[in-house]
């Protein structure tokens, strides 16, 4: 039997406390806790063991109290990178190592070892300027670059490891002496969930026992902490306390409440550090439940107006401790040193790989709800974009599209025909979106689990059945994409052949893969359920949804032999999943503090390598005002990934259904995206090739601003364009800080000017996105907007110059065939540069390999903050022909305008003013 959302009482869940743990009802915190508390146990190096290989040194520890001997392994990785891995020397069986995530095995360097004082190992990197200072008891690790002590490790004691165990029953005499110090009393046993664990009406028993571990980090100087995705929390990561620790453990919390550290959807246990100079990361590679702790000590009590820059920068006695603790695996943690946070992007990156180069399309906007009826409702939905003269790319299909939700089907009666539906769309240049769950609805007659079954490709229970739990379709087994066995028959699955109904201009979409499993514990899998390889779940639970997406944006690229870029979007991740497409923030809803939490969710996971993200815009649940949903559309046109979604039970609302004006201003925020997208595109190239951001933090660009290092309600888009979208109601004046002292900034719209370093009012009506465009920067526009990005190839483009305080600007403009890989592979792909420099605005090549026919042109250019009216303005073509131009100027402004241009995009010339 099918279940529908009315029997799953979603609307209360994230209200009810039963449903999901907090803290003190997860044992193996507890434990840690209780442990810890002690004091009584500490770690000692043994020094005399240490090795040295080809990739990295190796020594023994010693817990004092069990004296099970752990294994630690240094390594020095290049780009500035270390990677501490601490597990059993010999353990029972062995610890999960989570697979996939990094991108290759990654590259080492020599570490040379400088034989500290007695007691002390120092590693150094070639140079000598990155060292480990290992101190043997109680075990230490500071992290040194140059002679600054940037990070401690260990330095709080909080090394836990629990190694594995024989179940009490099986236990020889000789084994239960030597444990003899561990409390076995039945009641102490239940209170620390050693062996079992009762949560609610469930009861997880633990094959393996107890095999958590944990390890604090000091970060000296720092007070500025950000990352670990997912938590509806603000972007700056906040200090914990024992009842409230930041949880990644993916779920689905519909409705989600917000400012919690609650874990929700997906999981990056990744967080960047930032201070006057230095920014610095830690990976802490674990896909089992992970609570992290945050406490940031301030040296002293100081207001930022009092300290200058420099003397901020000397205060080193302030602190900020992390305390990491997972419920399994081992302790592999990678600590970026960057300096700088575009280096600890690329340091991220060149360890979990940078974001997917997405299709264009997929940076228009979308169209979703749950659910577009029938073959007539997507038929109409689609006829009334252009009726209002919107643009928009694609058209989404929700579960209620398949048959009895068994994906890959389509239910017959409202979809007669899915490919003359897809031939529509496809006729304006449009695509279509369906969902792709990953529980497979238990049925015989269904082909898809009938060979899941017949191969075994299941999740198991722990009894070796497969796994069955309750899902949309009713009764549901589990595909384990953790096998890339299955991946690989998942994978095929798209194939055009196989998807009856499918063509190449379909996309996908998985949801509930967290996995979500109605009435499991916390609604998800049991931590019993058996994978490939005999691993539990419970080793495995964070990375389950990033292995979907990985099958599924393979299966897409297969189908296409290779040729096309896939677009997936996922609501479970981990770190890594910006490799496979987008992912977005899941089940919000249509308030305001919704809109507003979206811009730090998003820099959150921005900052974590997932670039491709985005918040349904309006709100999945309720019914938003038309003033909710039109802030909301100003906002999502700003945000990576643009789509419209709403709850089966909500009120329709498509763009025009709100009354003439209000479609006017959802239609003008939807086609300045339009307007914008070279300068997206631009910025997906950079974030695929660079490891940058495509939304980044203001700390990120100033990251020598204190006033910025807190900021979350304005950001900036790329190095160009500051975005403040409006989240209060009824507003009349937004602040709007701009940042930089040297800066000077732009008014989008009205080209007004401002120096930076100062918070502007800025008046705003309705119509009004508060977008800012920084001195010295050239912005890439399109001057004509079409039904769809497709039909927007050949339309010419715009050039907005905005003079820096010098009178120069620098931009870029990527474009290539935007679908295919021949970017890649054949180098298809245009890469320009624009330069404004004394008064020569100059188109040159940025990247030689690339080539692209493109009949493109440059139709118009606004400089922006010129200071006198020129004498005259003419072009240099590079056949050495020079044409003189017409202009306007604007003295008010000091604005001038250059139009009807023809200046082929793809070729060099240049505009001189005098
Ligand atoms: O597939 C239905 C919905 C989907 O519209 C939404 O975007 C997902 O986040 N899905 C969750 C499952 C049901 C939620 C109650």
């Amino acid at each position: 039997m099918e279940v529908s959302e009315k029997e799953i009482s979603v609307e209360d869940e994230a209200e009810d406390k039963n449903v999901f743990k907090d803290c003190s009802k997860i044992a193996f915190y507890r434990r840690q806790k209780q442990q810890l508390s002690k004091k009584s146990t500490t770690y000692q190096a043994l020094l005399d063991s240490v090795t040295t290989g080809k990739d990295s040194t190796r020594f023994q520890m010693i817990n004092e109290a069990t004296k099970v001997p752990l294994l630690a392994e240094v390594f020095g990785i290049e780009g500035n990178i270390f990677r501490l891995k601490i597990t059993e020397e010999t353990p029972l069986k062995p610890r999960y190592e989570v697979p996939d995530v990094l991108t290759s095995k990654p590259s080492t360097v020599r570490l040379i070892s400088c034989s500290g004082d007695t007691g002390s190992l120092i590693l150094a990197n070639g140079k000598g300027d990155l060292r480990c200072h290992i101190t043997a008891n109680p075990f230490k690790v500071d992290l040194m670059c140059k002679e600054e002590v940037v990070m401690s490790i260990n330095s709080l004691g909080q090394l836990y490891f629990e190694h594995l165990q024989t179940p009490l029953k099986q236990r020889t005499t000789r084994e239960k002496e030597e444990n003899a110090s561990i409390d076995t009393s039945q009641e102490n046993q239940e209170d620390l969930g050693l062996w079992e664990e009762k949560f609610a009406e469930f009861v997880d028993v633990k094959v393996n026992g107890p095999a958590s571990i944990g390890l604090d980090f000091s970060l000296h100087g720092f007070e500025h902490l950000y990352g670990i995705p997912q938590h509806a929390e603000s972007h700056r990561l906040k200090n914990t306390s024992d009842e409230d620790v930041y949880r990644l453990y993916n779920l689905d919390v519909y409705g989600y409440k917000i400012h919690e550290k609650m874990g929700i959807y997906g999981s990056v246990p990744y967080l960047l550090a930032h201070k006057l100079g230095r920014t610095v990361g830690i990976f802490w590679l674990n896909s089992s439940e992970t609570l992290v702790e945050i406490n940031t000590e301030p040296a002293v009590k100081y207001t930022l107006t009092q300290m200058d820059p420099e003397a901020a920068k000397q205060k080193g006695s302030s602190r900020t401790d992390v305390h990491w603790m997972s419920e399994s695996g081992i302790i592999d943690v990678f600590l970026l040193t960057g300096p700088t946070p575009s280096d600890v992007f690329k340091q991220y990156s060149s360890l979990t790989g940078t974001q997917a180069m997405p299709p264009l399309f997929s940076l228009g906007y979308h169209q979703c709800r749950w659910n577009y009826e029938d073959e007539q409702d997507v038929k109409a939905v689609d006829a009334g974009f252009d009726k209002h003269d919107i643009p928009y790319d694609v058209i989404w299909l929700d579960i209620e599209h398949t048959k009895g939700k068994r994906y890959f089907t389509w239910d017959k009666k409202r979809f007669p025909n899915p490919q003359r539906m897809q031939e529509l769309l496809r006729n304006k240049k449009r695509k279509l979106v369906v969902i792709s769950d990953p529980h497979i609805k238990i049925d015989p007659d269904y082909s898809v689990y009938a060979k899941a079954k017949e191969q075994g490709f299941f999740v198991k229970n722990h009894k070796g059945e497969d796994f069955e739990g309750i899902c949309w379709p009713g009764l549901s087994s589990y595909l384990d994409f953790t096998n890339p066995k299955v991946r690989e028959w998942y994978s095929g699955l798209f194939a055009f052949s196989v998807y009856q109904g499918s063509t190449d201009i379909l996309y996908i979409w998985n949801d509930m893969n967290e996995p979500s499993v109605f009435r499991g514990p916390e609604k998800t899998m049991q931590k019993n359920a058996i994978h490939h390889g005999n691993w539990e779940h419970r080793e495995l639970h964070n990375i389950y949804g990033f292995y979907q997406q990985k099958a599924t944006a393979e299966g897409l690229i297969q189908r296409s032999k290779g040729k096309e870029r896939p677009f997936v979007l996922t609501r479970s991740f981990f770190a890594g999943s910006q490799k496979y497409g987008a992912v977005w923030t899941g089940d919000n809803r249509a308030e305001w503090s919704y809109l507003k939490i979206s811009i730090p969710m998003l820099l959150t996971l921005s900052i974590t390598g997932i670039s491709f993200c985005g918040a349904d815009v309006g709100g999945f649940i309720g019914n938003p005002e038309a003033e909710l949903l039109v802030r909301w559309y100003q906002a999502g046109a700003y945000q990576p990934f643009f789509r419209g979604h709403a709850t089966i039970n909500s009120k329709r609302r498509e763009p025009w259904l709100f009354g003439k004006e209000h479609t006017r201003l959802i239609r003008e925020a939807i086609r300045e995206r339009y307007a914008l997208l070279p300068y997206w595109y631009s910025l997906f190239y950079r974030a695929h090739m660079t490891s940058e951001p495509i939304m980044r933090p203001l700390w990120v660009e100033f990251p020598d601003e204190l006033e910025t290092f807190g900021m979350e309600d304005e950001y900036m888009l790329g190095s160009a364009l500051l975005v403040h979208p409006v989240t209060e109601p009824k507003a009349t004046v937004v602040d709007v800080f701009l940042p930089g002292s040297s800066e000077v900034w732009y008014d989008s719209k009205t080209f007004a000017s401002w120096e930076g370093a100062c918070t502007v009012n800025i008046p705003v009506t309705l119509d009004t996105i508060p977008v800012f465009q920084r001195g010295g920067s050239v912005v890439p526009i399109k001057r004509v907007i079409g039904k769809s990005t497709g039909w927007m190839t050949d339309s010419p483009y715009g050039l907005r110059v905005a003079l820096s305080t010098k009178g120069s600007a620098v931009g870029e403009l990527y474009l290539d065939d935007g679908h295919s890989f021949q970017y890649l592979h054949q180098k298809q792909f245009l890469h320009r540069k624009f330069c404004f420099c004394s008064g020569v605005l100059s188109n040159s090549c940025a990247d030689e390999r690339g080539h692209y026919p493109s009949k493109c042109v440059v139709e118009q250019i606004f400089v922006l903050g010129l200071k006198k009216q020129p004498s005259s303005v003419t072009t240099h073509s590079s056949d050495g022909k020079d044409q003189p131009v017409a202009f306007t100027y604007c003295a008010r402004t000091s604005t001038l305008s250059l139009e009807k241009l023809s200046l082929n995009v793809g070729t060099d010339w240049e505009v001189h003013i005098k």
